[in-house]
């Protein structure tokens, strides 16, 4: 057996999961096979981070590996058929099936480094409340950042801003199912919904969404990991103290890094367990979410220690309070675009993927330019 809980997140979930389907297995040539296939999977999902020793090391034991491993492609290939392979007899076994649908897309991570430009459909957003409020203006408002070159749109309903009020269910479908429907007739442009609720993930995803944001990731209401899972849509579990009501009143950690790492670990295994695929799976420190200012600024500066999850990180520091507090100036929020770009660059050097903005055009281009200079 492959030594799966090496990898971080992913390992974790095999080692969790291959026992509920190793125990659901009766007969010993199947669970061998399954075995094999499991080394299989690991081999390929660490293919770049292994040298080819190290994976010829680590699972020289399988008669498969000598057999099949001939390219690269070939691993792909069998990763492809186990992931079939799972599926087709995932039937009655819950685990074979959670197991398959986190083997599945290993290898076809698009390029993750993205825009995500942000439709708030609410009355009270702390930068732009009030502004996309009547549906026609924020399809507008969207087609607008698709134009100057958001790769996504999120569209969110509830204000998280601190000491926010929860918005009913009702309202919250009321703003946003519209605005999704008519985005998804008018672009191609991937959209995600960001709520904490599963009802209004579900009518999201079934207007035409196809992430889920959630920035309890998962905890305020657990049902939307299996919503998720369901559409097979993308995930992103943002790290959040508290809930928006209480979350600035007086946040602690130990060590900020270490603690936002270990806890989104945790939410990923829930999510993997609830079925969400691995390669849809994102992750976000969630800044200014039961921060202070050291605290965000920390996160910023060590960020790159979340990659150690192995998964790709989402970024919103655009137009956030934390940039007047180093300014000592009260700036309204859309005049916080320095402070924005100067956060955003800092985070792409240390291996922020998509970045959430409420200025796509001006951020594109600081974006482009923190790449072009930390990618040598
Ligand atoms: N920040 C906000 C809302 N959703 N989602 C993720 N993944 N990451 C974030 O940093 C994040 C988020 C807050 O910004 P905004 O939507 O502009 O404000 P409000 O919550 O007041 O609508």
């Amino acid at each position: 057996m492959s030594d799966l809980a090496r990898d971080p997140v992913f390992g974790e979930v095999a080692r969790r999961l291959q026992a509920r389907a190793f125990a659901s297995i009766q007969n010993e040539p199947a669970r061998d096979e399954l075995a094999d296939a499991v080394t299989w999977a690991y081999v390929a999902f660490r293919r770049e981070r292994l040298e080819r020793d190290e994976v010829a090391a680590m699972v020289g034991h399988s008669g498969l590996f000598h057999r099949e491993v001939r390219t690269d492609r070939g691993e792909e290939q069998h990763v492809h058929a186990l992931v079939r392979g799972l599926r087709a007899c995932a039937g009655d076994h819950p685990a074979l099936a959670a197991l398959a649908a986190a083997y599945a897309g290993y290898s076809t991570a698009p390029d993750e480094r993205r825009l995500m430009g942000v439709v708030n459909v609410t009355p009270d957003s702390f930068s732009d409340g009030g502004n996309y409020l009547d549906p026609s203006r924020a399809v507008e408002h969207a087609l607008r950042l698709v134009e100057e070159g958001a790769d996504l749109l999120d569209v969110g309903g509830e204000s998280t801003r601190p000491h926010a009020e929860p918005v009913a269910l009702d309202e919250e479908l009321r703003r946003v199912v519209p605005v999704i429907a008519a985005l998804a007739k008018r672009t191609q442009t991937p959209i995600s919904i960001d709520t904490t609720k599963s009802e209004v993930a579900r009518a999201a995803l079934d207007a035409g969404a196809s992430i889920v944001n959630d920035v309890s990731a998962g905890r305020l209401d657990p049902a939307i990991l299996a919503v998720t899972a369901a559409h097979r849509a993308g995930f992103v579990a943002m790290h959040m103290q508290g809930d928006p009501r209480t979350m600035q009143a007086a946040p602690q950690y130990g060590d900020v890094v270490a603690d936002v790492t270990e806890h989104l670990r945790e939410r990923c295994y829930v999510a993997l367990e609830a079925g969400i695929e691995r390669s849809k799976l994102w992750i976000d420190p969630g800044i200014g979410f039961g921060k202070t200012l050291e605290h965000n600024l920390e996160l910023l500066r060590r960020l790159a220690e979340l990659r150690s999850l192995g998964l790709p990180i989402v970024l919103g520091v655009s137009r956030k309070s934390f940039i007047t507090k180093i300014t000592g100036r009260e700036t309204p929020p859309e005049q916080r675009i320095g402070g924005t770009a100067a956060a955003l660059a800092i985070g792409v050097q240390n291996g922020a993927e998509i970045l959430r903005v409420h200025d796509v055009a001006v951020m594109r281009e600081a974006v482009l330019v923190a790449r072009a200079i930390s990618e040598r």
